[in-house]
């Protein structure tokens, strides 16, 4: 009988809701907000799913804020999120990895309490390739109490967000987001168009699996960051007998496969620059959030990531998240060999 198991048939819009029923002040705006997203990532999964059917390959001929170049899925991810939600009163504004600039609007009173940020399609280098790609979101509370916000309600440190989530679209499309209270997976059924609870409650198991980072950079990393590598590579012994390394090149995929299976994933400084490749507000925060709500943590080497005062929009930041044994080690080898 299909029934039998149904009394546990947990949609995403089901789970929003009983999450609502935890805030008996909530009118249901926030819940609202959520709602859409999954409403928006289902449209880009529909658009990525049939990437090669579609003349939605290749790119698209122009390059982004950050100098790279624009991948049409890229351009169309950015144009649904925005089609979305931007209309939506409780949105004061949003910014996007695709832009330069946030976009911010004038709502009535009592509206445009919220300030998103979002990758809309993280990874899409790989797209051509047929590699999983994502969409990652991170949501706070407006600090400014204007008509219109102010870029410091969205260049606010993580711990302040009050949801961050990513959907990966994968062999199957998954949506993991948290409000505070744990990390949650929904597999998308595409024959109902649903996102169904399939992982409740996710803890990142306590073992390091998996070690991911991209080597073709280790001449660029500092001393502490090579000991690291090599510790946790080649050691073999203990906690790290059995550890693989795994490099999908597309930080939703890498992070998603720790998250599940324990490991630790670092995009590490250039020594020279001291900077990073990640940027901190829509890809490191959110992903930093659902870490620690998961059991793990995410810092820059130096401090949590979840800690960090961001000064502009598409800040870059180094990383290592995943294990917090692994994390904490990592931070104990860099300052060895700072002192
Ligand atoms: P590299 C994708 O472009 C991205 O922003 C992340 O998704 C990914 O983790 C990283 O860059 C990969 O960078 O330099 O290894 O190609």
């Amino acid at each position: 009988m299909i029934t039998s198991g149904w009394k546990d048939f947990e949609t995403l819009e089901s789970h929003i809701a009983r999450e609502q029923t935890m805030h008996p002040e909530s009118r249901g705006v926030f819940s609202n907000l959520l709602r859409r997203i999954g409403l928006a990532t289902k449209i880009i999964s529909s658009k990525v799913q049939r990437a090669g059917l579609v003349d939605v390959l290749g790119k698209e001929g122009a390059v982004n804020v950050q100098g790279e170049e624009q991948m049409k899925l890229d351009v169309l991810a950015n144009e649904v999120v925005k089609a979305t939600l931007g209309w939506m009163p409780p949105i004061g504004g949003f910014g996007t990895e695709e832009e330069e600039q946030v976009t911010l609007f004038e709502r009535h009173e009592g509206e445009g309490q919220y300030v998103v940020m979002f990758d809309p399609l993280d990874g899409s280098s790989n797209i051509d390739a047929n590699v999983s790609v994502g969409t990652i979101f991170s949501i706070h509370r407006r600090i400014s109490t204007g008509p219109k916000p102010e870029l410091r309600d969205f260049l606010q440190p993580g711990h302040r967000q009050v949801a961050a989530g990513y959907v990966i679209y994968g062999s199957s499309t998954m949506f993991v987001y948290t409000t505070g209270r744990g990390v949650h997976g929904f597999t998308l059924d595409p024959e109902i168009g649903e996102y169904i609870l399939s992982h409740e409650n996710i803890r990142i198991p306590d073992r390091c699996h998996c070690f991911s980072s991209n080597d073709s950079n280790y001449s660029k990393w500092d001393e502490g960051t090579k000991k690291f590598a090599d510790h946790i590579r080649y050691s073999k012994q203990g906690r790290y007998a059995n550890v693989t390394s795994r490099y999908i090149g597309s930080l939703v995929s890498d992070f998603h496969r720790n998250l599940l299976y324990g490991g630790v994933f670092m995009y590490p400084a250039d020594a020279k620059t001291g900077k990073g490749k990640l940027r901190l507000l829509y890809e490191l925060a959110p992903v930093a959030m659902l870490a620690e709500q998961a059991g793990g943590t995410a810092s820059d080497g130096k401090q949590r990531i979840l800690d960090i005062q961001p000064t502009e929009v598409h800040q870059r930041v180094p990383v290592v998240i995943g294990n917090k044994e692994e994390v904490e080690l990592y931070e104990e080898f860099v300052r060895k060999c700072q002192e």
